[in-house]
């Protein structure tokens, strides 16, 4: 008797994922092999504790898994100790904060609306709540990190904890001089790398290590792993930070989920790995110089990385939200994204995010990326043309169809 309820939602996306350009800068496919560790018989396992440590019976094969993904995680970034059990990057962050800061200690942090995170010190976010959270942002003029206010701030504020790291930055960040910032004024520096933790890896973009005390991910962005986080950080905060993520803070970790993190990481050690993540900044920059061609306004004048915020507002006369919705009929997905100083709500916002990850494991070159962004700004500039909008809709179909990955599979993989 099968819950056909969830089944079918699960075949639709399934087919959704297959029909649509997935343009979201945090989300990726997974291989079929991740696929199958996190289907897999280890989400039965209770293993609360850490390998050898466990306060269950029957952990030696789990205990095995998770050694392997800890120690191929130092191993790809040089890290001295590894944490894999962070169910998600909010997690990972939270253990972190737990473990070094005491309540309503300063820390400082990139500002959300500027290209931050949540946990990274927004008033509704624990972060925020918890601590006293100040914020760096990006120059005006440039839309890039400010980094001589950022250093002003670091000595001004005395923040015990530095947080770099970003969820909506197109350019480069230079963690080194963060670092010599945060040494100077004898605050802990943090990295959360979620976003290019797959560019950092293949020696894409410049590496928190070893300037970083503590370095945070998700696994399921550029990494292209399952969805989860992790916490890499220097020996002298090992313990204090596995302790603050159990019994801290997690119970049982998703044994299945770090399955799929330890094949994570081996295929992340591959020759073709490193292919992959330069074919996502070769895609980006190719849709770079079409949205330029076009017309559009890029915020910080265009990309370095996996991902564009798009200013639909100066480039169309739209909100992100309204721009959002258009490219969903005409199977785009993407988010709407507050720009560096909006003027729209963060609901509404004035930009849309878009990425080149997901579809670059799906095959895409620059050809089909220009092409995205030539569909993008066609349909933008016709919103109310059904026309343009049916036309669309074939150029979408015409690129996906080249697509074979997850062809030939079911929702579980099969
Ligand atoms: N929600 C993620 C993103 O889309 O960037 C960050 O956690």
């Amino acid at each position: 008797m099968k819950d056909n309820a969830v089944f079918e939602s699960m075949e639709r996306e399934l087919n959704r994922q297959r029909q649509n350009i997935e343009l979201i800068a945090s989300e990726n496919f997974v291989s079929e092999d991740i696929l199958k560790a996190t289907g897999s018989v280890l989400t039965n396992k209770y293993a609360e504790g850490y390998p050898a440590k466990r306060y269950y019976g029957g952990c030696q094969f789990v205990d095995e898994v998770e050694t392997l993904a800890k120690d191929r995680l130092c191993t790809i970034f040089g890290a001295e100790h590894a944490n894999v059990q962070p169910h998600s990057g909010a997690q990972a962050n939270t253990a972190v904060y737990l473990a070094l800061l005491n309540h309503g200690d300063k820390v400082l942090g990139m500002s959300l609306a500027d290209g931050g995170h949540l946990t990274h010190g927004h008033p509704l976010n624990f972060s925020g709540i918890n601590y006293e959270f100040h914020s760096y942002g990006v120059d005006k003029e440039s839309e890039m990190i400010d980094y001589e206010e950022f250093k002003r701030k670091v000595f001004e504020i005395k923040p015990k904890l530095v947080v770099a790291g970003a969820s909506a930055y197109s350019r480069t960040i230079d963690f080194e001089f963060m670092a010599q910032c945060c040494q100077e004024a004898g605050a802990i520096f943090m990295v959360d790398m979620a976003h290019i933790a797959g560019l950092v890896a293949a020696g894409l973009h410049p590496s928190p290590f070893p300037h970083a005390d503590v370095v945070t991910t998700t696994t399921h962005k550029t990494l292209r792993g399952p969805r989860g986080g992790a916490i890499m950080c220097k020996e002298q905060y090992a313990k204090d930070i596995d302790r603050a993520l159990f019994p801290g803070m997690q119970g049982g970790p998703l044994m299945h989920v770090i399955a799929g993190k330890a094949i994570c990481f081996h295929e992340v050690m591959q020759d073709d790995y490193k292919e992959y993540a330069g074919q996502i900044i070769k895609n980006a920059k190719a849709m770079e110089e079409s949205f330029i061609e076009e017309g559009f306004r890029l915020v910080a004048g265009g990309t370095d990385n996996h991902l564009l915020l798009v200013d639909v507002k100066a480039s169309c006369g739209m909100t992100g939200k309204v721009a959002e919705k258009l490219l969903d009929e005409i199977n785009i997905t993407t988010n709407k994204n507050a720009i560096p100083f909006d003027t729209e709500k963060p609901f509404q916002a004035s930009g849309i995010r878009v990425g080149t990850p997901a579809m670059t494991t799906k095959g895409f070159k620059e050809a089909d990326f220009r092409e995205v962004a030539k569909i993008i700004t066609y349909c933008l500039k016709n919103a109310d043309n059904q026309a343009v909008k049916e036309e669309c809709i074939a150029r979408v179909k015409v690129l996906v169809d080249k697509v074979t990955m997850y062809q030939n599979k079911t929702y579980i993989g099969d």
